[in-house]
């Protein structure tokens, strides 16, 4: 099998290559010190994953520098290996406290005048490649490589990607054309695409993936027997890039071939047949990686029919993967979406907190909790978990959504990197003053044995895999954030559009503005005050003030002619502001100290309450969505001053979303304000006019 090469311009104008397109450099000091460093390049090593190393390299060098890439070094090179590798270039350059610092994943890289080398050095392939990709990502953002000293190792453990993909070739979610796993109930035989994916992929960072839907159908349940050949063969590919392939599994998968009468968790039967099922997938897939699992929630089987609790399901499963080193990564996102709450006391915000809360330290230590960053469902806006800081005994990772579900569907930009690194610093208070989420996340704030992060894919068989182009950047911003949350939101911008457009100043700057913006933005046409789900029903896309589906009991928002909001505070409310700790209870519990952008979360307030602005709710409701149409008809007008500035190909793709946002934030102003206007007849003080 061969890395794609395709016809170069054609693929990199359609945003094929993404971040991997490794721009022309332009003439200069730094183009200098790079050609006098990467003529050439040391490599000792047959290992797969090395040599995949290599290939990225030359492909990289050759397309920015434009020169060839020797691999017969006679003077200054670059040297790449394992520390036990056998190549005698690494074996010079670092010293052994150099070599203790690096960890399973990590990579030294340091350049060394004496041994006219810049070297690479790693205690696994996998590392290699990441330092690898390191390298290419300085110099594609035009950093020196000289002087450079430092071991760099992941903070997280596990960063991984979760598709939503089907056999059938949808995907769940998916905003970028159909699957590029499956085709009509069939694997792909694209593998080079399944190929370039693990680049991009491995590039940012990632280290896991699970290539089904957490909803598993009938026919992805034979994932793990019928069409385990072919299962195979995508984790061969991701192998090479370091990549761990995991499946979401039907906790009902004993019923389904007729095998056993039962998925009790408890019943002897039931645990032989997940035992006999691990032991025939690590005998093909020897390094697989897990089960994804979603239970009990939206119509999902799981232990509750057997009255058993989460803690029996997933232990379980657990106990089959074990011998073999795999994990279970169990959901909490478990809600009863058929209950009745006009008693306005039952709130599903508290299901996750309440389901798994009393669970804690009863799961196996190879289980991991997946817990969505909020208590809800990927709203462009909504408080983090109370979950974070409640578990003390139990392994976890956060899931964020990549694929924009709530926040524009890859037709509006909203980049969502400003948004997850806020969710990171988030302090519980769980242990001490400083307990932010990324220190749960990272495992280092309890000492769990796995942790890291986890999120929904946005990835689809479109051309440029994201649909909107400015959609890359959520996916690779995604995998640097996983991989050092310690970035900032700006940096990352700036790294991914040197990578996918070249680093001309001008470029860089209004795009970073345009993706910076975009989330204050989208949430400012879209959900004011802490709101969620003013979204169609079941596709949830484009404005509808009474949309939420699961509507039967009331309007999610308790919109009325006298005010606004849910009341989730513990006297009046339904006590979901209790799940937090510390000062954040009384924080969110409070009227006067709720900050604004939550105050509609936690707080049924009249149209006319004063926020901390100054301003009434219903005028901030007024201004807010005048104020976004604007701002994403100024986001076009920043994208078309590129316009000679951007290969042709990239340009138009993000010209056309815009306009569609352009237009669409319209329609959001006007549904929104004029629902509000209508509900509360209140007039905007600035008499503007409200359809
Ligand atoms: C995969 C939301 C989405 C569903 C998704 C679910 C989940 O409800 O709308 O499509 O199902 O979350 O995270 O399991």
């Amino acid at each position: 099998m061969k890395a794609s090469n395709g016809n170069k311009h054609t693929l990199a104008d359609s945003g094929y290559t993404a971040w991997l397109s490794y721009p022309v450099l332009p003439q200069g000091n730094a183009y200098n010190q790079y050609v006098k460093w990467c003529g050439a390049v040391k490599v000792a090593e047959e290992n797969d994953t090395v040599q995949a190393a290599l290939q990225e390299w030359q492909r990289g060098i050759e397309s920015m520098l434009g020169i060839k890439v020797s691999s017969k070094p006679d003077g200054l090179c670059i040297a790449i290996g394992t520390f036990q590798g056998g190549n005698e270039l690494i074996s010079g350059v670092f010293a052994e406290d150099t070599l203790a610092k690096v960890g399973p994943e990590g990579f030294a890289i340091r350049s060394s005048e004496e041994n006219d080398c810049i070297a690479v050095g790693a205690s696994s392939p996998a590392g290699v490649l990441y330092g690898v990709f390191h390298l290419l990502r300085l110099i594609g953002s035009l950093q020196s490589i000289e002087g450079l000293d430092e071991v760099v190792n992941p903070v997280n453990g596990l960063r991984m990607i979760n598709h939503w993909d089907n056999f059938d070739g949808s995907v769940e979610r998916g905003y970028s054309g159909r699957s590029f796993l499956y085709e009509d109930n069939r694997f792909t035989r694209d593998l080079e695409r399944i190929r370039d994916y693990a680049r991009l992929m491995s590039s940012a960072g990632i280290n896991a993936i699970a290539i089904n839907n957490v909803n598993v159908h009938a026919l992805e349940t034979l994932f793990i027997s019928k069409y385990l050949p072919d299962v195979s063969r995508i984790a061969d590919v991701f192998r090479l890039y370091g990549i761990k392939l995991f499946l979401s599994v039907n906790f009902a998968g004993p019923m389904h071939e007729g095998e056993v009468g039962t998925a009790d968790p408890l019943d002897p039967e039931v645990r032989k047949w997940w035992q006999s099922k691990a032991a025939e997938i690590y005998a093909a897939i020897p390094d697989f990686g897990g089960f994804v699992v979603k239970a009990d929630s939206e119509n999902r089987p799981g232990p509750f029919t057997y009255g058993r609790d989460h803690a029996d399901g997933a232990n379980m499963l657990a106990e089959a993967l074990e011998p073999f080193g795999g994990i279970v990564i169990w959901r909490c996102f478990v809600y009863n979406c058929k209950q009745d709450w006009r008693d306005r006391k039952t709130d599903r915000a508290r299901a996750a907190y309440d389901h798994f809360k009393p669970l804690d330290g009863k799961f196996n230590d190879n289980v991991i909790l997946q817990i969505k960053n909020g208590p809800m469902d990927f709203q462009v806006r909504e408080p983090v978990s109370p979950l974070f800081g409640a578990l003390e005994r139990t392994n976890q990772v956060i899931e964020f959504q990549i694929a924009q579900e709530y926040t524009g569907q890859q037709r509006h930009v909203c980049y969502l990197v400003p948004q997850w690194k806020e969710i990171m610093e988030f302090n519980t208070y769980a242990k001490g003053e400083a307990s932010p989420v990324k220190h749960i996340v990272d495992g280092s704030l309890w000492g769990n044995r796995y942790s890291g992060i986890a999120a929904v894919s946005n990835v689809g068989n479109d051309k440029n895999w994201t649909g909107h182009l400015l959609a890359q950047a959520n996916l690779y911003g995604y995998g640097r954030l996983a991989w050092n949350p310690e970035l900032t939101a700006e940096q990352i911008a700036s790294e991914w559009i040197s990578l996918t457009f070249g680093t001309d100043p001008v470029v860089s700057g209004v795009i970073s503005r345009i993706l910076l913006d975009s989330w204050e933005i989208y949430e400012s046409y879209t959900a004011p005050l802490g709101v969620g789900w003013m979204i169609n029903p079941e596709h949830h896309y484009g404005p509808n003030v009474d949309g939420y589906e699961y509507s039967q009991w009331g309007t999610y928002h308790y919109a009325d002619h006298r005010g606004i909001g849910v009341d989730r505070t513990v006297k009046t409310g339904t006590g979901y502001s209790a799940q937090y700790l510390g000062s954040n209870a009384e924080h969110y519990d409070s009227l006067e100290e709720c900050p604004d952008e939550l105050l509609l979360f936690f707080h049924h307030v009249p149209y006319t309450h004063i926020l901390h602005s100054g301003k009434t709710v219903i005028q901030h409701i007024y201004d807010a969505h005048f104020e976004g149409a604007e701002r994403a008809a100024e986001l076009l007008s920043m994208w078309t001053s590129l316009k000679d500035k951007v290969a042709e190909g990239l340009y138009l793709q993000v010209e056309n979303r815009l306009k569609e946002q352009a237009g669409h934030a319209k329609e959001w102003r006007d549904q929104i304000n004029t629902y509000f206007y209508r509900k509360s007849g209140i007039e905007d003080n600035s008499e503007r006019v409200i359809y």
